[in-house]
């Protein structure tokens, strides 16, 4: 599975390195030890996204259980993400768990039983593997920890469509999102005081050193990770220190990064009700609910499909 998906990666990155501006695929923030790396960034004091999120699941879970009552509860891209545990433990109608993530590794490593659930993972990715996903009725697809803010929003309105006709009567997805706030608070999340989430995007590099035999130099690249308001996310990656080539042998490809030439290696989009809810129903998706913690830091939205001709 795995390596049936490197070619795709290895396009994905030639063709990110020869775009303006320059971008590495983010799937190279989630080898091993970025997993790792990501799992710490969970417990950062600046990184409140997991415990708003926690926040929210442990108050709605009940409801989210009587208007579900989802036998199937499939987990998209869980690795890392704790908080379907919330779900597990009040879904009284729980047959079934299937965590769907491309890392196989990470799915052994959370692999939590629960007792009388049978636990069903699946190696995919979930922007191609779709047709993956079990049958049944009543199923809940999760896709938490405002991963999804990860995909520009082409990406993004793909994902949707391709969810909703998954979708059947009695399905329900569930979408953790995190939400714009102050500026000063999204950047700290990400410019953590203990260089957390730099060694992660750094990590990036080393992965692409690693597997195709590139020449990243750390030294010659800074960590940046700034608030774009205009698309309003934040805009993660590095930048080049110094005028100078990067040698990727892998992809038999030569790469020149002009002084202060940023690379970008990943998106974290924050989200809005009125204009994300216009999104879901662009892509098929009503909102059935929408929940958000105290301080309004982080949404949790249930959304159905909506079966309805698109105009
Ligand atoms: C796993 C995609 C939700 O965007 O906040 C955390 C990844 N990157 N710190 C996010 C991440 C840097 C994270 N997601």
């Amino acid at each position: 599975m795995l390596s049936a998906a490197r070619p795709d990666l290895y396009e994905a990155t030639a063709q990110g390195l020869r775009a303006e501006p320059k971008e590495l695929p983010s799937f190279w923030l989630y080898d091993l030890r970025g997993s790792e790396l990501y799992e710490e960034i969970t417990r950062l004091p600046e990184y409140y996204l997991p415990r708003r999120e926690a926040e929210v699941l442990e108050a709605r879970a009940p409801e989210i259980a009587k208007r579900t009552r989802a036998e199937t509860l499939v987990e998209l891209g869980g690795g890392g993400a704790k908080n379907t545990g919330f779900l597990v433990d009040v879904l009284e109608s729980l047959e079934r768990f299937v965590p769907f993530d491309v890392s196989e590794q990470m799915l052994r490593s959370s692999a939590n039983t629960y007792p009388g659930i049978s636990v069903e993972p699946i190696v995919g990715d979930f922007e191609r593997d779709l047709d993956a996903l079990p049958g049944g009725k009543r199923r809940l697809i999760a896709l938490l920890g405002s991963t999804i803010g990860n995909l520009a929003p082409a990406r993004r309105a793909r994902l949707l469509g391709t969810l909703a006709s998954a979708l059947e009567a009695g399905d329900a997805l569930l979408l953790g999102l995190d939400l714009v706030k102050d500026v000063a608070r999204l950047e700290a999340a990400y410019n953590d005081s203990a260089g957390v989430t730099e060694a992660f995007v750094r990590n990036a590099l080393a992965a692409v050193n690693g597997e195709l035999g590139a020449g990243f130099d750390q030294e010659r690249f800074a960590y940046e990770a700034r608030w774009d308001p205009q698309h309003e996310w934040m805009d993660i990656g590095l930048r080049a220190r110094e005028a100078h080539n990067v040698a990727i042998p892998g992809l038999e490809l030569d790469v020149p990064f002009a002084e202060g030439e940023p690379l970008r290696v990943e998106i974290s989009a924050k989200f809005r009700k009125e204009r994300f809810e216009e999104e879901a129903r662009a892509a098929g998706l009503g909102l059935d609910s929408w929940w958000t913690d105290r301080a309004d830091d982080f949404a949790v939205t249930l959304l159905q499909a909506t079966r309805e001709e698109q105009p």
